[in-house]
């Protein structure tokens, strides 16, 4: 059976010096034999929640995805309010009771929201994957990743929700790299969203090949957390609990307090990634439309 499941991302594919992994995670999430993507949530983040909804639609259309898309919190200051996302997300998980996991990729605004106005969402959802959060990935070690320093309220909040909650951080996230030989693959493959994709992700690579030099390449962040539903045995399993800074300069940073305490309720923080069973199944998607 397809693992059903709901997208509440920033996308920005395709926008000037934004970062496009959040397109790239839906194409391999529809790509996938294993998962139904049921919907889609815009929150802000990358770019505001008006340009990510029309982001998300262009990149749907192209692939002839005939998937819902909402437009939620447009800033933090939205954190427990409706919108038209938030009363999506309440309304399926509803419906759908302990059948439907949640991908999480980008500032945590929507999905707290959601926990904020029906206490029965977080316990009602079959698995919650979030990309968000650095330990040791420098500089955000310090200032705190994209996601959770944009609205590190939400992310405090939802990382404390009674139910079983991955989290894919920039640390693992960046032990794969999306280089110039993959892009070669899809300028190789002839289809329409082929074509969109080089146009797109080659500024983005080009830009983090000066940024990130070491790497050559840039992080291909929010699809790892897409894998991780795909496929979990791509990663290893570490039982740990965290704390969020809720604001100021470091807001959305972590703080692993000690070894999992199974009596409180922890968060799997995988810390290893197999990096080219991973990019196998990230090129077969991007390469199957
Ligand atoms: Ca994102």
């Amino acid at each position: 059976m397809k693992k059903r499941v709901l997208i509440d991302s920033d996308p920005a594919t395709g926008e000037r010096n934004r970062d496009v992994d959040d397109g790239l995670a839906f194409l391999v999430m529809l790509a996938s034999p294993n998962i139904q993507v049921e919907g889609i949530t815009i929150n802000f983040g990358n770019v505001g929640a008006e340009v990510g909804f029309s982001v998300a639609k262009k990149l749907l259309s192209l692939a002839h995805a005939d998937v819902p898309i909402y437009k939620g919190s447009e800033t933090k200051s939205d954190l427990g309010k409706r919108n038209a996302a938030v009363d999506y997300l309440i309304k399926t998980v509803r419906a759908y009771p302990h059948e439907i996991s949640l991908l999480a990729l980008g500032p945590l605004t929507n999905v707290a929201s959601a926990m904020i106005l029906d206490p029965s969402f977080a316990s009602n959802l079959k698995e919650l994957v979030i990309m968000g959060g650095s330990l040791n990935f420098k500089p955000f070690s310090f200032f705190g990743e994209l996601n959770f320093h944009l609205d590190g309220q939400a992310a405090s909040f939802v990382l404390s929700a009674p139910i079983q909650k991955t989290l894919i951080t920039m640390d693992v996230c960046s032990q794969a790299v999306f280089r110039r030989e993959h892009l070669q693959m899809i300028e190789n493959h002839d289809s329409s969203v082929a074509h969109y994709l080089v146009e797109t992700i080659r500024p983005w690579l080009e830009l983090n090949r000066k940024v990130f030099f070491r790497a050559k390449g840039f992080f291909p962040w929010d699809v790892v957390a897409a894998a991780y539903l795909i496929d979990s045995t791509l990663f290893n399993e570490n039982q740990c609990t965290l704390s969020v800074q809720k604001n100021g300069l470091r807001s959305g940073k972590i703080h692993e307090l000690r070894q999992f305490n199974s009596s409180e309720g922890g968060i799997n923080v995988p810390s290893k990634l197999e990096t080219e069973r991973f990019m196998n199944i990230f090129m077969q998607g991007l390469l199957s439309f």
